[in-house]
């Protein structure tokens, strides 16, 4: 039965049904008596095309697909609270940041590149849309997980789409950007430069949904009440502080589990544990947009956190999980063009040509104009106006009154919402700064012309260890380049342009010598490093929202199970026992613990660490068990902390794990070096570029 949805800010939203054990009927309220079988003319006769119960049924299957999103097809949704923590009325007229408030938020992640059914962990950017229901109209921050875009102008996205998706004529590869026509594309738009190095860093394999930053790439405008304008980024930190797999754990995290990062963000808002992110903003003025040596509107370049601080202005959190897949996550519209009083589009080129693209889409997706009137998408705050009609209508306005201006009001019938002035939208008056508008020409701004310096200031802002990983990421998605001999030479001539060690050992790792360097349309310059750009750099040793699988076999020691257990859940992280069978081992004292997870169904891959705990019969079986040995072998591949007991000491020698500070007792080091992961350790376990 419907009932009404209570949110988080206490009003109603749209209706949520139920079952409620209510009688089966057709879609036209009609009871039905039998959903087993068709009507037929005699009992092993043809079915009959009178059979109404039938051919509804089957006419609504047939039509329940939609076409997926051209870009970003696969994500997850959740429902959630934006709190803001701190007064900005001096920058922002917006409701939405009046100190104190609570707004209702739905959010979706996703990945870009392939289709709704492919897998969650390719090496991808990540989708990040927050669609906010202000008290004054939705407000969409449609961003992603990376701070910049491969492009500068909207005029270029479909290339980049039909690059970077399967190739027109094989139809593969699905959700990947390792093949002939992506590299191609991209070594000859060298604006892409600094978009590839990010896209080639451990960014593009978070390990949680829950463990990225967002971004809304773009620079905005935020007007005061006064119509004072400042610049704006913004930016989502979240509170479990940055953590990304490592290429190999991602590979092997496709064949342990698709649905890998969908699986996660739904059971930690399941069982309670729900994510938050800080918003924050880097605020400057057109002085300050004037004085750097990139253009503030050129979506390709970030504003270093050290020459612009974030501050953080508000809090969101995700608490609820949607109830029904289609309706919510896959019928949600995002629009850039959804902004509220207080807040302004800039003159970005990319992100105007984004705020045409949104609203066209929806048509060809949901089918309708009217797609504001699925629940998902309307707003929480009254509206009204005198659009009418058109497909899938389900608002029934009442009276004559669907035009304006009218004196119907004068006759004593409705006459219809009028504008304001005092509360509408009034787009800011930009005819200077770094905003201007002039004169109308086809044309690239020369300030845009510069693709190399923050290309090296994110190379130059990364530890030795992600520095290796973005090399041999370089390597590897270039020797995908199978048919195309001229692509790879020419991504490295432009690599050379960002840091000759880079270019060199990409060229090495490819086996190509190294190339003439590509000439740049303006000659780059050093920034100074930046370590918020890094995410090593802003890991957090916990092991709060992390998973520890526990290894256990016949004749586990009760004892130490339990400590682990213990030790790992005090630590706010969560334990997951795995045996060969799930219906569990047989314990040192007799008694039988169920599993989690039957072990050749919960590879390591899966868990932040893992703790090994057998007995000598125990480890002596498990030695025969390649799953076993792959358990401890790819666990300290991952560069995983490992807990074993002495007895499985055979197991450990037998995947080739060495002792070293990750590698420890049962004890209070565990729990300890389970917050963090051993990078260290990678020269031992493969050759990076
Ligand atoms: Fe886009 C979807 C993010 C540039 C055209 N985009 C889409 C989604 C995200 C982004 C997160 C998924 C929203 C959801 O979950 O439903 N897009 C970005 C960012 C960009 C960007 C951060 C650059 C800063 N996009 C961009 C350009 C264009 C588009 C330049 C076209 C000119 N994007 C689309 C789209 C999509 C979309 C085709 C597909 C589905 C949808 O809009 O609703 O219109």
């Amino acid at each position: 039965m419907a009932d009404k949805a209570t949110t988080a800010s206490g009003g109603e939203t749209h209706q949520r049904a139920d079952d409620g054990g209510a009688v089966l009927t057709t879609n036209h309220g009609v009871p039905i008596s039998d959903n087993q079988n068709s009507l037929k003319s005699g009992a092993r006769g043809p079915t009959l095309l009178e059979d109404f119960v039938l051919r509804e049924k089957i006419f609504h299957f047939d039509h329940e697909r939609i076409p997926e999103r051209i870009v970003h097809a696969r994500g997850s949704g959740a429902h959630g609270v934006f709190e803001a923590t701190d007064d900005i009325s001096d920058l922002s007229r917006a409701a939405v940041f009046a100190k104190g408030e609570k707004t209702e938020v739905f959010v979706r992640f996703s990945t870009v590149a392939g289709g709704a059914g492919s897998v969650d962990t390719p090496r991808d950017v990540r989708g990040f849309a927050v669609k906010f229901y202000t008290k004054e109209g939705n407000w969409d921050l449609v961003g992603n997980n990376i701070p910049v875009f491969f492009i500068q102008d909207a005029i270029k996205f479909p290339d980049l789409v039909h690059a970077v998706k399967m190739e027109a004529d094989r139809g593969y590869p699905q959700a990947g950007s390792a093949h002939d026509t992506f590299w191609d594309w991209a070594s000859l738009m060298p604006e892409t430069t600094h978009m590839l190095m990010w896209a080639m860093s451990d960014r593009t394999l978070p390990r949680s949904f829950r463990m990225m930053e967002g971004f809304g790439v773009h620079t905005f405008k935020l007007v005061n009440d006064a119509g004072k304008v400042s610049f704006v980024k913004f930016h989502w930190k979240p509170r479990l502080g940055l953590q990304s797999t490592i290429w190999d754990e991602a590979l092997k995290l496709q064949a342990a589990d698709n649905d890998y990062q969908r699986r996660d963000l739904f059971e930690a808002i399941d069982s309670g544990d729900f994510p938050q992110w800080d918003l924050g903003i880097q605020v400057f003025d057109e002085d300050f947009a004037n004085a750097q040596p990139y253009d503030v509107l050129d979506a390709t370049k970030l504003i270093p956190e050290e020459d612009v601080p974030v501050r953080l202005i508000g809090t969101l959190t995700l608490n609820r999980n949607v109830d029904n897949f289609f309706a919510e996550t896959e019928q949600v519209a995002f629009l850039p063009t959804n902004i509220v009083p207080g807040i302004d589009f800039s003159n970005d080129p990319l992100l105007q040509g984004r705020l045409f693209s949104y609203l066209d889409t929806q048509k060809s997706r949901l089918g309708t104009t009217n797609f504001h009137q699925i629940p998902i998408n309307t707003p929480r705050c009254p509206f009204g106006n005198f659009q009418r009609d058109g497909m899938m209508q389900t608002m029934v306005p009442k009276g004559r009154a669907n035009y304006e201006p009218n004196s119907l009001s004068a006759h004593g019938e409705e006459g219809g919402p009028r504008e304001s002035v005092d509360r509408g939208f009034a787009t800011v008056n930009a005819a200077t700064g770094p905003d201007e508008t002039g004169d109308k020409l086809r044309v690239r701004a020369d300030t845009f012309a510069d693709h190399y310096s923050q290309a090296r200031l994110f190379y130059r802002s990364q530890d030795a260890h992600e520095q290796a990983h973005i090399a041999s990421s370089f390597v590897f998605e270039l020797s995908k380049v199978g048919l195309l001999e001229q692509v790879p030479p020419r991504m490295v001539a432009n690599l050379r342009n960002v840091d000759e060690d880079l270019a060199q050992r990409v060229a090495d790792g490819l086996g190509i010598a190294l190339p003439d360097k590509a000439k740049a349309a303006k000659e780059p310059v050093d920034m100074a490093p930046s370590d918020a750009l890094s995410i090593h750099k802003n890991m957090k040793a916990t092991l709060e929202g992390r998973a520890v699988g526990i290894l256990i076999a016949d004749g586990t020691d009760a004892g130490e199970l339990d400590a682990v257990i213990d030790a790992v859940t005090k630590a706010k992280g969560k334990a997951v026992i795995v045996a060969p069978k799930v219906g569990g081992a047989k314990l040192s004292d007799g008694s039988v613990r169920k599993a989690d997870g039957q072990l050749a169904g919960s590879p390591s891959q899966i868990f932040d660490a893992v703790a090994i705990i057998l007995s000598d019969a125990g480890c002596k079986t498990l030695l025969t068990e390649g799953a076993a040995v792959e358990f401890a072998m790819n666990a300290f591949a991952h560069l995983k902390a490992i807990g074993a007991s002495d007895a499985a000491k055979p197991l450990l020698d037998k995947a080739g794990v060495e002792a070293d500070e990750g590698v420890t007792k049962l004890d209070a080091s565990f729990v300890k070096a389970a917050s963090r992961r051993f990078y260290d350790r990678e020269p031992k376990v493969r050759t990076l570029a």
